[in-house]
């Protein structure tokens, strides 16, 4: 029998993670969840570069690395993932996003579990393995994947939402996509379609300063992306990134806009990525005084400072929240390191191919 088959393939969710029913309830609750969920996606993004780098010895004294592909890292823009998961309507919203997926995974409620058993090519993994990092897909969180192909997947983005608004469902889709992704022919065509249409889709740039190690400023003629929308006839602005209560007013606006029919909104959601492009990247594009002077905005920092001064939380539980992550992402590659691969009779599961069931006659 299949290996995910035999295998329950949903770990169970690792904490209560805020979402569109989770408005603030008064005693902070809402906003010490939101902090761990920052902290979550950190630790997970760190140890998995220790993991990336380390390889393990095999009984025959070989070396083998345990992350195949390539690999992302999300540090340094925690607060979009988790502004998002803040008014995320599971089961009706939807997320697509691009090669950065492990954080939005994360916010959106995948297991730290899951998502290191896809970073192992796992059977466990939340793509059954056959993903890998840029490949992170879970129907039932609503993350409909990680692309590899820069800015591939933004018309699925306006798939989704035109599904969404067909249905009549309520829905929203939040498509998210690098800076890089903003000069592919793909972002202007499906902006101007999900304009003309009226989806509720959110189209956001991530906007970390590099497009893998081009500045902004040499690979777009105009540096203020929001104002790439201005052509599409819909609302666009400028959003602080590193701070979870501005990027949750922005997507609110933005969500309520699409349910009431009214369409898509564009939004450069600025922030900075601590980690290179990738994990074979030295950053030597990057000042250390520029790397230094981000650090003091680190979102973790901005908002742990916010709730403490409004007495929402005290140094002690983010200590706390902090062992308590950090013993739920090792527990997470301990597990990861057990489990199986996936089947070599899996091989062709999943895959699209004639037997499409809606092909037309
Ligand atoms: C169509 C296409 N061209 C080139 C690449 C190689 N590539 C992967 S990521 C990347 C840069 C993307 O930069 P950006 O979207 O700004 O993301 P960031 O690294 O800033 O998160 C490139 C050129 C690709 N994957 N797809």
């Amino acid at each position: 029998m299949a290996v995910a088959n035999e295998l329950e393939r949903k770990v169970k969710l690792s904490a209560p993670i805020p979402n569109g029913n989770g408005q603030p309830q008064g005693g902070g609750e809402v906003e010490r969840q939101r902090l761990r969920t920052m902290l979550l996606i950190r630790r997970f993004e760190e140890k998995t570069y220790v993991q990336y780098t380390e390889p393990r010895t095999l009984p025959d004294g070989s070396k083998e690395m345990k992350i195949g592909g390539f690999c992302h890292l999300y540090s340094g823009q925690e607060a979009v993932a988790v502004g998002i998961a803040a008014i995320f309507k599971k089961g009706i919203d939807a997320l697509v996003n691009g090669y950065r997926c492990h954080g939005h995974s994360l916010a959106l409620g995948m297991s730290p579990r899951a998502a290191m058993a896809e970073l192992f090519g796992r059977a466990t993994g939340c793509s059954k393995g056959k993903g890998g990092s840029m490949h992170f897909f879970d129907k039932e969180v609503g993350n409909h994947g990680g692309h590899g192909i820069v800015g591939g997947h933004i018309p699925l983005g306006l798939g989704f939402a035109f599904a969404q608004k067909y249905k009549k469902n309520g829905g929203v889709t939040y498509c998210l996509f690098g800076d890089g992704a903003i000069n592919q022919g793909t972002f202007n065509e499906a902006l101007n379609m999900a304009s003309l249409l009226k989806v509720p889709a959110v189209f956001m740039v991530e906007n970390n300063g590099v497009a893998m190690g081009t500045q902004v400023e040499r690979h777009s003629a105009e540096r203020d992306l929001a104002k790439r929308a201005l052509g599409y006839n819909m609302p666009t602005e400028n959003v602080d990134g590193n701070d979870v209560d501005a990027v949750i007013a922005a997507m609110t606006k933005a969500a309520e806009r699409g349910m009431r029919g009214e369409g898509p909104t564009f939004y450069s959601v600025n922030t900075y990525r601590f980690r290179g492009h990738s994990m074979s990247d030295a950053m030597k594009y990057r000042p250390k005084e520029e790397a230094e002077k981000a650090k003091l905005r680190d979102p973790i920092l901005l908002y742990s400072e916010k709730l403490k001064s409004r007495g929402l939380v005290t140094q002690e539980q983010i200590e706390a929240m902090e062992a308590e992550v950090q013993s739920e992402v090792n527990q997470a590659v301990e597990q990861a390191e057990a489990d199986p691969n996936p089947g070599l009779d899996e091989r062709f599961d999943d895959i699209l191919a004639e037997t499409y069931p809606y092909q037309p006659k």
